[in-house]
């Protein structure tokens, strides 16, 4: 039998094609990669401790910077999000999280496939935020029904990659070929249309109920709306894209700039202005009528430690306060108000530990031999101390590899317009989201702690500390 290709691999080889893809697409993609690139060789040139958080025993850190890319794509119906997380199942990606963007204006909420283990996260990290179109939001009840009679006849894969999961899910795997052919047809459904599937009223109809609504149902599929490379320094990268002919939002949404990155922060370049075509309203394919549509942007972000869900908890009521000192004030003003806001949130490595603020991976140090086991205590986060303070152990924070709800909301509204938001009542909806996907998604936290507890146990064992 031929062998497999993992699903790593082919993870990496449809990143790759995507970004390719993009790349054409979007020419300003291209100029954010060099840019990207740029801030962050100065970077790690000009700050040697930078270089060492970001270098763990193998360095893949570092290695996974250069092709670490986010993206996100916006689906019409249950259908398609169950396919989707079958597609992303060969690519070795899972749904991660559940994001509920309804309570910022938009109608839909969302999760990200991403990969979970340390080993896929260390090779490529590539991750594809999936939302869903909520259609029940859709008040007006005739264009309700229209949109779900629309999407009902769409395809947005096409046969032969809908083989090659049926292929994979009875093998187990794909080969060579197989995978080789599983790229390229998994790219169509990432693909730009120009051509919109419905006729200009109809499309300006969806687009006056929300402007999500026309970008997910008037097109054959659910185009990459955008790619996202990591900079190692947002501040400097913003402040250059001027330079560099790409004008940003006003706004860096997240935390504030810290000497100990949390989270995620996040800015991005507006939108394009399309020319896409309608098809006639006769019907017979004449006299197609142009227009233009916005929904292609570019973004970067800056990775930061992940929070326990009590450094969260803080960091969720944080931001809600700031939002009184920051409301109106954009830039540079701004980020000044959202330091001052975030002054509590401590800023050392150490007290984020020891307050179990945020989560933390173990590693030996080098000839770690020399500890007085005697004088240890027993008590886990005590006897954590007290290998670290021995020079015994090192912690490192684990990296971020989520999505956040506010700055997400934040990045949909800069690319939707001014007034792109609306106001929607708050529902749970998380099962239903997981009923459409045809599983439930993982919980982050979950998986953080899982990956602090096992470099923290096998540190211990290595040590001959381990409890029996
Ligand atoms: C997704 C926006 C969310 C992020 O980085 O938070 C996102 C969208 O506009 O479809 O990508
Ligand atoms: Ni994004």
């Amino acid at each position: 039998m031929a062998r497999h290709v993992s699903c790593d691999d082919i993870r990496t080889r449809f990143s790759h094609a995507m970004s390719d893809m993009y790349r054409s697409e979007v020419p300003q993609y291209g100029t954010l990669l060099k840019l990207v690139a740029d801030i962050n060789a100065q970077t790690l040139y000009h700050d040697a401790r930078g270089k060492a958080a970001l270098t763990d025993r193998s360095g893949s850190e570092m290695a996974r910077i250069e092709i670490e890319r986010h993206g996100a794509i916006r689906l019409g119906k249950a259908q398609e999000l169950d396919t989707m997380r079958r597609v992303f199942a060969v690519m070795g990606m899972s749904p991660v999280g559940y994001y509920d963007l309804a309570p910022a204006g938009m109608p839909v909420h969302a999760t990200a496939f991403r990969p979970v283990d340390d080993d896929a996260l260390a090779l490529n990290p590539f991750r594809v935020f999936t939302s869903l179109l909520r259609l029940e939001l859709i008040e007006d009840e005739a264009l309700r029904e229209r949109a779900a009679d629309i999407l009902e006849q769409r395809q947005i894969f096409t046969d032969r990659l809908l083989s090659l999961l049926d292929t994979f899910d009875e093998q187990g795997g794909l080969d060579d070929d197989d995978a080789t052919a599983f790229v390229i047809e998994a790219l169509e459904t990432f693909r730009w249309h120009s051509h919109a599937t419905v006729d200009a009223k109809t499309y300006h109809a969806f687009h006056q109920a929300h402007r999500l609504i026309a970008d997910v149902v008037c097109f054959h599929g659910p185009h990459i709306n955008h790619l996202t490379p990591r900079t190692l320094d947002i501040d400097a990268t913003q402040q250059a894209m001027p330079e560099w002919g790409i004008a940003p939002k006003a706004t860096i949404e997240g935390p504030p700039r810290r000497d100990c990155p949390i989270l995620l922060r996040q800015t991005s370049f507006k939108a394009l202005e399309e020319p896409i075509l309608f098809p006639a309203a006769d019907g017979e394919g004449r006299g197609e009528q142009s227009g233009t549509h916005t929904a292609r942007f570019g973004e970067i972000e800056q990775r930061g430690a992940a929070l326990t869900r009590r450094g969260r908890k803080l960091y969720d009521e944080l931001l809600a306060a700031s939002r009184e000192v920051t409301h109106g004030l954009e830039g540079e003003t701004q980020q000044k108000a959202l330091r001052e806001a975030f002054r509590d949130f401590p800023d050392d490595e150490a007290t984020l530990r020891r307050e179990g603020l945020a989560w933390f991976e173990y590693q030996l140090s080098d000839g770690a031999n020399g500890f007085e086991a005697q004088s240890l205590p027993s008590e886990r986060g005590a006897l954590v101390e007290a290998l670290i303070e021995q020079g015994v152990m090192q912690a490192r924070p684990i990296t971020y590899e989520d999505f956040l709800p506010v700055s997400a909301a934040g990045i949909f509204r800069s690319n939707l317009g001014d007034g792109g938001a609306q106001h929607y009542a708050a529902t749970d909806s998380r099962a239903d989201f997981e009923t459409a996907l045809g599983t439930t998604v993982e919980d982050e936290f979950a998986l953080y702690e899982r990956r602090s507890e096992r470099s923290l146990t096998a540190c211990l064992e290595q040590l001959g500390l381990s409890p029996a």
